[in-house]
């Protein structure tokens, strides 16, 4: 079997990483028959979250202030303070750049005028083409809450559904604010009472199981603090108990555990206000032990739970561990949990999703993470042919295509 020569390993992983089709596993995206709620364009771009909170620790505009600007008014500030009055060096900042420039923009007129006149230009649906095809996208998984009230109605009388737009359905407020949850739940026609009753138990169910029915869901998901444990007597302890796994194992849908999120440290910056705290490990490792019948996709948001986490999944097949997750997808780190991963678990892992909230944003994210990931496949080729071990092109290939989509689609239909 003739192997990659060590001169050309280079070349052969970084090919392979250009070419391999991406399944995104997690995304705030949707389809384009979801209207609005698909977000794209520059004002979009400079709107996101994370450009927002950035902005703030420049400027003493009072947050509310901010809030009733129009979106126009936001980007420009962001421009302004973010891009002009300070140079654009930030992750966050280079991925909006990174962006213009892939679509042959040019980054340094420093034109806004021109980049919204180029937007302005374009229809939701030419766009979306446009998008997969230059980032070589095959699939984005969407977040779907059917307690959001505007993604809710679309759901009730969608017609039809983009193939490149798959489902999750998310159940936060289900177990973070159940008292809230509830009372839409008994709107909705489930009799169900906080006391959690046997009865309630079996209404959440079908109203899981009726939602997994509409959505067709690749995975349930939900995101969850820092203190999160598990077992717990809490609502939340006693619905994934009752009614999350036993659906999921049913159904045979992975649990998406998403670990770590202190929720509106500072609400004044909305969804920019949530921070990071270090999750218990003990409970992923419970879970997967406890439930072996039932498929875990985590992943966690502290720095300091990653190494653990990669422990853990040596430890139990069912648990698949994906991404670098919001404060983690930058540069130093992607590197540094990539290799991790790759020393600790081969290549049976997920390396990253986009987290993408509007859609151009999935050019920069995977246009940033393959190149890390794939400088840290060269290494690790390299390390692996100084053993006299010379892997094939073909095999490089397989390899990359699993890290960039089977190993999820392997996970999801194992
Ligand atoms: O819970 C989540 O899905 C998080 O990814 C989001 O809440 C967060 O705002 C985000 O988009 C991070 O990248
Ligand atoms: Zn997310």
């Amino acid at each position: 079997m003739k192997g990659v020569e060590s001169n050309h390993i280079e070349q052969a992983v970084r090919s392979a990483v250009e070419n391999a089709r991406i399944t995104d596993v997690h995304t705030h995206l949707f389809g384009p028959q979801f209207g609005d709620l698909l977000l794209w364009g520059i004002d979009e771009l400079l709107i996101y979250h994370y450009l927002i909170a950035e902005t703030f620790r420049y400027i003493d505009t009072p947050y509310e202030a901010f809030w009733n600007m129009s979106k126009r008014e936001q980007a420009d500030l962001v421009w302004k303070t973010l891009f002009i009055d300070n140079s654009p060096i930030s992750e966050a900042c280079r991925g909006v750049l990174s962006v213009l420039s892939k679509l042959g923009l040019d980054v340094r007129a420093r034109d806004l005028t021109a980049y919204r006149e180029y937007f302005e230009s374009k229809s939701v649906e030419e766009y979306v083409d446009l998008t997969f095809e230059l980032i070589g996208l095959d699939c984005v998984v969407m977040t779907n809450d059917p307690f959001d009230d505007q993604e809710r109605s679309v759901w009730l009388s969608i017609q039809g559904d983009d193939p490149r737009f798959r489902a999750a359905l998310r159940i936060d407020p289900l177990l973070n604010s159940f008292d809230t949850s509830c009372k839409k739940l008994r709107d909705w026609g489930y009799e169900v009472d906080t006391a959690l009753s046997e009865s309630t138990l079996s209404e959440i169910r079908r109203f899981l199981t009726e939602w997994v029915s509409r959505m067709n869901p690749l995975y349930m998901a939900a995101s969850l603090p820092p203190s999160f444990v598990f077992p717990e007597d809490s609502p939340r302890g006693r619905i994934i108990e009752h009614c999350v796994l036993p659906v999921c194992k049913e159904y045979g849908l992975p649990f998406g555990m998403m670990i770590g999120v202190k929720k509106l440290v500072n609400p004044g910056l909305r969804l920019a206000g949530d921070s990071v705290g270090k999750s218990d490990i003990e409970t992923v490792e419970r879970l997967c032990s406890n439930y072996p019948d039932n498929k875990f996709l985590v992943t966690m948001l502290a720095r300091e739970n990653q190494h653990e986490l990669a422990v853990a999944a040596r430890k139990y097949r069912n648990l698949m561990v994906f991404g670098c997750w919001w404060f983690l997808n930058n540069p130093s780190l992607v590197r540094e949990i990539t290799a991790m991963r790759c020393e600790l678990l081969g290549l049976s892992f997920i390396p990253q999703h986009s987290d993408a909230r509007v859609l151009d944003q999935v050019i920069y994210k995977w246009a940033h993470s393959k190149e890390i990931i794939a400088d840290v496949l060269v290494d690790k080729y390299n390390d692996l042919a100084a053993t006299g071990w010379t892997p094939t092109e073909d095999e490089i290939r397989r390899d990359v295509e699993g890290l960039f989509g089977k190993n999820f689609w392997d996970f999801i239909e194992r």
